[in-house]
């Protein structure tokens, strides 16, 4: 192998070496044959050398971004939550009077109360009775022993009411 490859290279450099000497005559003619010493040419191969390139991975680390999260955090806003500490304050409205239906009369007759008070009428006579306004806005029905009627008023002002079974039985109820 190594002397068929060291003759080979000998011809070469003999053939180039002819083909110098013959273009140094200067042979027009024979300027052909030159070609044949491009080998040179061959010498381009550095140029692969360009894999540096592909290290433009880290342009990818744009990640961090995503780290916007904490802007959630405004949940705290919802602790007005106090405010409603102060209902204790309606708690004057939940006032109840009571009012006898007994021996065929309103007891007691005339009743005073502030806005927002419960009346309870509740039968104590072995009859029937009934509580309902004089103009009609509201009506217990009939009411037998024992058995009772409540109404709330919320808005101030005079309120007459009679039991449509006894003709004597007249009240009236005002709301301040
Ligand atoms: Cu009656």
């Amino acid at each position: 192998m190594m002397k068929r490859h060291g003759r080979w290279s000998a011809l070469v450099a003999l053939a180039v070496i002819l083909a110098l000497g013959l273009a140094s005559c200067g042979g027009d003619a024979e300027a052909p044959d030159e070609p044949a010493a491009d080998l040179p040419v061959e010498t381009d191969l550095p140029v692969e050398t360009d894999l540096p390139v592909e290290t433009d991975l880290p342009v990818e680390t744009d990640l961090p971004v995503e780290t916007d999260l904490p802007v959630e955090t405004d949940l705290p806003v919802e602790t007005d939550l106090p405010v409603a500490g102060d209902p204790p304050v309606e708690t004057d409205i939940s006032v109840e009077v009571e009012i006898d239906l007994s021996g065929i009369a309103f007891v007691p007759r005339e009743v005073t109360i502030e806005a927002g008070s419960t009346v309870v009428w509740t039968n104590r006579d072995a009859v029937r009775h009934t509580a309902e306004a004089d103009d009609d806005s509201w009506d217990s029905g009939n009411l037998d022993q024992g058995e009772s009627y409540r109404r709330t008023f919320n808005t101030p002002g005079g309120y007459e009411y009679h039991c449509k079974y006894h003709a004597g039985m007249v009240a009236t109820i005002t709301v301040e």
